[in-house]
């Protein structure tokens, strides 16, 4: 059986999360405002082919993507890059290469005692955040 992301998940930890912003050029106020923030992830999940939403009081982000296949991603309301994107599996872990102007960008996504678990990463700067289910 595959991991199974599928569920809505609340923000539990975020460790480095305001330097992987700065490593992303976002500014002092808007890191400010990010930190603070309750993040949801809503996961659905038909074989191959996902949808993340991350939502949050000040924006929300959408990524769907199937895996395997390169996507051109628009970084709106994030960073607002282009970038080429890429998620492929390594066992049951979702990893996600994000080819652009920034060096060593992607993330990596995987389920551990029925948390969420997330990498985010860019440069030198790697931020994990775990998420629990929500009801
Ligand atoms: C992602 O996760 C990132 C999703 O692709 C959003 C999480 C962190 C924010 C990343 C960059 C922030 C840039 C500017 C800050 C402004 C607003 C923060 C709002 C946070 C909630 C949207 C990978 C995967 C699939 O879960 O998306």
């Amino acid at each position: 059986m595959p991991a199974d992301f599928s569920g809505k998940w609340i923000l539990e930890t975020s460790e480095k999360f305001e330097e992987y912003l700065k490593a992303l050029n976002i500014d002092f106020a808007t890191r400010k405002i990010a930190i603070s923030l309750s993040q949801t992830k809503v996961v659905t999940q038909d074989g191959d082919n996902f949808d993340f939403k991350t939502l949050s009081t000040f924006r929300n982000y959408e990524l769907a993507f199937t895996v395997g296949v390169v996507l051109d991603e628009y970084t709106k309301g994030l960073d607002n890059r282009n970038i080429k994107s890429l998620v492929t599996w390594d066992k049951d872990m979702l990893v996600c290469t994000q080819r652009g102007e920034k060096a060593n960008r992607g993330w990596k996504h995987w389920i551990e005692d029925d948390k969420l678990h997330l990498e985010l990463t860019c440069e030198d700067v790697v931020c994990h955040q775990v998420f629990k289910r929500k009801e």
